[in-house]
């Protein structure tokens, strides 16, 4: 890939972690053993597959035969279709294809370990049998399955675990909910608890209730989130599923932290984190955007994310007739191949010891607009952990010998995790070098995995 060989420096903002439009919430400092608890599962599995699925993959980007621009799931939002208009599309509503098996196989192949899925989008329809409100899947559709009834057993059978997307506040059937100004005017004129009391909370209830483990509630867009609002969804979700974890997006505390959408912190986190991608540029399919990231971006990503502690929620938007788009399940397969024979670089792996291969700060003391430095991101090399290990992943062909960073360590030696063959690893001035074979065994990425005396690595004091 032209961007890796050229090793080109990329302008980037410190302290993105919590940035963009619906992030929000960084966890509280002291570590709460519960919560630590709660959080065991996430922490090891880094890489989940997002799913933005609901009526508008039928319009997919258009509206009345005109390009509706943004996101596919905000059509109703950017061409301010009204309520009644847009409710027709349930009426049409019958993804044939949809097989919850061949989603949930998809994942597998992938090598995402857990699956989230819009329950209930902005727009207000729900994927799930609902007694709260009849705009559902069931009662609303001549499609009349409960999707996520079916996802949920086709999860349970594959041993995957699920999580329900959940738009608390933006609901733009409802005439309390936060976001409809066109059909139901202003949002500080409704009475929000209304909608909050008489949907959005009972409708977190059924999730809770009829979809055996829920592994996590994904809250989003956190408006008119004040006083005890947020307070009351945590307290459900604790009162009926103590081991669900809360995203960062509810408007309280959650479990962990959100970044803003696509976005990669440039540095080291300790606490945990998610950071929600698309594969493309929207989330909800849309016709046109074709513009798909390569598997070599994704695996960069991917391993980037995990070398700073983190866990990459990566997005497909299936089609109104059920398919995922064929780009991104062999985008998907490819990663899921180099996966089946790295992952145990990504796996349960911690981040680096490191820090130096991520970037530096502008030499010139550069700031964002937030005041914030900016970081010159490197993106030719990762390092992830394990007790006793470290997994670096070459991007590119490093130059040779490759020095390591000094560690007080007794390095004991290395080879290629792909294939086992040895790396000749030798001591130059104090530092530990590689000399790897060229070229190097996967251009995506390789990996070379150094064995160390001890648990964790100790730095060097320059
Ligand atoms: O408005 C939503 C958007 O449609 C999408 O669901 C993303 C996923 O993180 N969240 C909101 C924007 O941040």
């Amino acid at each position: 890939m032209t961007q890796r060989t050229k090793a080109f420096l990329l302008l980037l903002g410190v302290a993105l972690l919590g940035a963009g439009s619906g992030a929000q919430v960084p966890p509280a400092a002291r570590p709460d053993p519960v919560k630590e608890k709660r959080l065991e599962w996430f922490r090891d599995v880094k890489y989940g597959m997002f799913i933005h699925w609901g009526l508008y993959a039928i319009p997919a980007g258009q509206w009345n035969g005109t390009r509706s621009p943004g996101l596919g799931e905000w059509v109703m939002f950017r061409s301010r279709v009204p309520v009644k208009e847009y409710e027709q599309l349930a009426a049409q509503f019958n993804p044939t294809k949809f097989n919850a098996d061949e989603w949930v196989k998809l994942a597998k192949e992938a090598g995402m370990k857990y699956i989230v899925i819009t329950s209930k989008h902005h727009d207000g329809f729900a994927l799930f049998k609902s007694a709260a409100s009849p705009y559902n899947v069931v009662d609303a559709t001549p499609f009349k399955r409960d999707i996520l009834k079916e996802l949920s057993d086709a999860c349970a059978r594959a041993g995957i675990r699920l999580g329900f997307y959940y738009s608390q506040s933006q609901d733009w059937h409802e005439p309390n909910g936060a976001g409809n100004e066109w059909d139901f005017g202003p949002d500080d004129k409704k009475d929000y608890d209304r909608y909050l009391q008489g949907k959005a909370e009972p409708q977190i209830r059924e999730l809770l209730t009829h979809y055996g483990k829920v592994a996590l509630i994904w809250f989003d867009t956190p408006r008119m989130m004040t006083g005890d609002r947020p307070h009351r969804f945590t307290r459900i979700v604790r009162q009926l599923q103590p081991d669900t974890l809360i995203d960062g997006r509810l408007g309280a505390e959650g479990d962990y932290t959100s970044t803003g959408d696509n976005v990669i912190p440039p540095n080291v986190n300790g606490q945990a984190w998610e950071v929600p991608a698309t594969i493309n540029h929207t989330w909800g399919y849309r016709t046109d955007d074709t513009d798909w990231k390569s598997p070599g971006q994704i695996a960069f990503k991917l391993i980037d994310i995990v070398s700073k502690g983190g866990n990459y929620l990566l997005n497909v938007g299936p089609m109104a007739d059920g398919m995922i788009p064929q780009a991104s399940q062999d985008i998907l397969r490819t990663v899921g191949r180099w996966l089946q024979v790295n992952g145990e670089a990504v796996y349960g792996a911690g981040p680096t010891p490191f820090g130096e291969e991520l970037g530096e700060a502008s030499a010139r003391g550069a700031r964002d607009i937030r005041g914030d430095a900016l970081m010159y991101q490197q993106i030719q090399w990762r390092v992830t952990t394990k007790p006793g290990k470290l997994y670096i992943t070459f991007f590119d062909e490093p130059r040779a010998p490759f020095a390591l960073p000094a560690v007080r360590n007794s390095l004991k030696r290395a080879y290629r995790l792909a294939d086992k063959q040895p790396v000749e690893l030798k001591m130059e001035n104090g530092r530990a070098v590689l000399n790897l074979e060229r070229p190097i065994i996967d251009p995506m990425a390789t990996v070379v995995v150094v064995e160390f005396d001890g648990a964790t690595i100790e730095r060097t004091k320059s």
